[in-house]
C-alpha cells in the first residue's frame, strides 16, 4: 500500500481525537474531521453518526486510510454500545470496503483483554495472543472490532492494525496507568507506524509506552516500526505516595482492566 497522506479521523472531538488532531498533521497527514459531535473552530469537520451509512460513504470516499477513534469509550447499557461501537464499527467497514479504502487504524482497548489477570513478580508479559477475556459490554464491542476487522482483512483484503490501547492521557494519573499509560506523543509515533508499515493484513498490536512497569509485551507493535520514546516511571513515586502500592487481594486491582471488571466508569450521555 503506498504511504497514505489524507486520512479520516472519526472522534476527532474526543479526548484522543483532540490530542491526534494536534500531532499527526506533524507527520504529513492531511486529517478530513468526523463525530457526532461538532468541533469548535473545525468548520470543515463532518458531524456524523458512525449509524449514517450514507454520510459515512461521503466521508471515506477519497481517503486512503482511517483511524477509527470514534465510540462510547466507557461502559454503557448493551443497546447504546450495540448501535455505537457493534453497528457503527460495522457500517464504517463497509463505507469504506465500498470505496476501496486500503487500511484502518482502530482503537481496540485493553478492556478486550480486562479480565485477564496482571502479570506479578516474574510472571512474562501478556502476550497479543492471549485469548481475549472482555471484562464490560464495551471490552465486548472491541472485541468485536477486531474479529471485524479480520474478516474485512480474509474476505476483503482491507488492511488493519488494531490497537489495543492502554491508558492515553496528557499523564498517568492511577497506579495502574504506570503500566498502561501510552503518552500522546508516542500514540502519534504507534498510530503512524500502523498507518506506514507494509503488508499489516490485520495485526493487533498492544498501545502504551515503553513503561518500566509494563504487564504486556509490545513486540507486534514494534514490529510496525514503533519506537516509544516515553516511561510512565517519573510519575511513579508521586502517584504511589497518594494512591498506596497496588493491593494483589483486591479484585479491582487484580486484572489488566482495573476498576472496569469491579465497578466500571459509565458513559454519561
Ligand atoms: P472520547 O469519549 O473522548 O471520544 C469518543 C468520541 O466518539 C466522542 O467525541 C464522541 O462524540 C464520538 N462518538 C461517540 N459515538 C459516536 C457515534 N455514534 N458516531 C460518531 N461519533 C461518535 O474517547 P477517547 O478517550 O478519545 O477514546 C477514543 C477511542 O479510543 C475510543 O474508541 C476508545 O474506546 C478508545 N480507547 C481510548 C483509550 C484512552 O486511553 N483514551 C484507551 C483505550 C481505548
Ligand atoms: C479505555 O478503554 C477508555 O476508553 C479510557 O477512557 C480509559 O478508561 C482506559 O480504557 C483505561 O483503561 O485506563
Amino acid at each position: 500500500m503506498p504511504a497514505p497522506r489524507t486520512v479520516l479521523l472519526t472522534g476527532a472531538a474526543g479526548g484522543l481525537g483532540t490530542l491526534m488532531r494536534g500531532l499527526l498533521p506533524g507527520y504529513g497527514y492531511d486529517l478530513r474531521l468526523l463525530d457526532l459531535r461538532p468541533i469548535e473552530d473545525e468548520p470543515d469537520a463532518v458531524t456524523a453518526d458512525l449509524c449514517d451509512p450514507a454520510a459515512l460513504r461521503e466521508a471515506v470516499r477519497g481517503v486512503d486510510a482511517i483511524v477509527h477513534l470514534a465510540g462510547i469509550s466507557l461502559e454503557a447499557p448493551f443497546e447504546k454500545i450495540l448501535k455505537a461501537n457493534i453497528e457503527g464499527t460495522y457500517h464504517l467497514y463497509e463505507e469504506a470496503r465500498a470505496e476501496g479504502v486500503g487500511r484502518i487504524v482502530f482503537a481496540s482497548s485493553n478492556h478486550a483483554v480486562g479480565r485477564t489477570p496482571r502479570p506479578r513478580g516474574a510472571d512474562p508479559l501478556i502476550p497479543v495472543d492471549t485469548p481475549r477475556r472482555p471484562d464490560t459490554f464495551y471490552g465486548l464491542s472491541k472485541s468485536f472490532g477486531e474479529d471485524l476487522a479480520q474478516l474485512y482483512w480474509d474476505r476483503h483484503g482491507l488492511e488493519t492494525v488494531s490497537v489495543r490501547i492502554g491508558s492515553c492521557f496528557p499523564e498517568p494519573t492511577s497506579v495502574r496507568m504506570l503500566s498502561l499509560w501510552l503518552s500522546p506523543a508516542d500514540g502519534a509515533r504507534l498510530f503512524h507506524a500502523a498507518l506506514t508499515a507494509e503488508h499489516v493484513g490485520h495485526t493487533v498490536v498492544y498501545g502504551s509506552s515503553a513503561n518500566t512497569r509494563l504487564w504486556w509485551d509490545l513486540t507486534s507493535a514494534r514490529a510496525l516500526g514503533y519506537e516509544p520514546r516515553d516511561d510512565s516511571e517519573p510519575y511513579a513515586a508521586k502517584l504511589i505516595a497518594e494512591q498506596g502500592e497496588p493491593d494483589p487481594d483486591d479484585e479491582a486491582q487484580a486484572y489488566l482492566g482495573g476498576h472496569f471488571v469491579t465497578d466500571p466508569p459509565i458513559w454519561p450521555y
